[in-house]
């Protein structure tokens, strides 16, 4: 089956694969989109099958799933340590990602950072030479125009996000809206990250420098796990 962006058997490979190195006991933040899901599936399964975990969830989304799959949930506030965050990603180039198409980039960037260990989940769809995607910028709902102009400053196209089926823009699960923001490639991702952090207004942003430990690429063929470099 084919979903946006790859293929449905990849993405399970992939989710599966990551799942597979959760150990007793761990507290796993749970990722959002429909790779991180089949992570969440296969935690569901492996505690039918009698593993202990603790899920921490990054959105609306993955908790409803968690709860659907089985996974016993403990709030970020409550948890007292995130062994291991599994998520996915829209891009990645190297060691750094895109985030932020499911809107929820926020809560995964506070549980992915708070996890010892990040694993991400993707298929070959996702991977790049150099990051192009737009990145997703979460904005308190007043100062969308002020950080849209302060995007165009420093080189980005900034576009409100807008509901598919609803007239009028996405709203986060913190109430807050979206600037997808195409800034071409980006060949300094650290620097833009830190340049977009200090716009004011913004609440977090769908560039992740520096955070994984672990990419799991699924493919049709198999599944290809590395630890990135530098
Ligand atoms: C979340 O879901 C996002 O940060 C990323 O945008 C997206 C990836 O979705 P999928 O796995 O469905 O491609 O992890």
């Amino acid at each position: 089956m084919k979903t946006a962006g790859g293929s449905d058997d990849a993405k399970r490979r992939a989710g599966e694969s990551a799942a597979d190195r959760v150990h007793d006991g761990a507290v796993v933040g749970l990722g959002t989109g429909s790779t991180a899901a089949h992570a969440i599936r296969a935690l569901g399964r492996a505690v039918d099958a009698g593993l202990d975990v603790q899920g921490v969830p990054t959105s609306f989304q993955s908790r409803q799933l968690a709860r659907e799959a089985g996974v016993p949930l403990v709030d970020l506030d409550d948890a007292e340590r995130i062994d291991v965050a599994i998520d996915g990603a829209d891009q990645f180039a190297g060691a750094d990602l895109v985030k932020g198409g499911g809107a929820a980039h926020a809560r995964e960037k506070v549980v992915d950072a708070a996890a010892d260990r990040l694993l991400i989940v993707v298929d070959p769809s996702k991977r790049a030479d150099v990051l192009s995607h737009p990145v997703p910028v979460e904005v308190l709902p007043d100062a969308r125009t002020t950080v849209a102009r302060a995007v165009a400053e420093y080189g980005g196209d900034p576009t409100l996000r807008t509901a598919e089926r609803k007239d009028g823009p996405v709203v986060t699960d913190n109430g807050n809206l979206v600037l997808d923001c195409d800034f071409g490639a980006i060949t300094d991702p650290a620097t833009l990250a830190r340049q977009v952090s200090q716009t004011p207004g913004v609440v977090e942003h769908g560039l992740f420098v520096g955070l994984v430990d672990e990419f799991h690429l699924g493919s049709d063929a198999g599944v290809d796990v590395w630890e990135p470099t530098g």
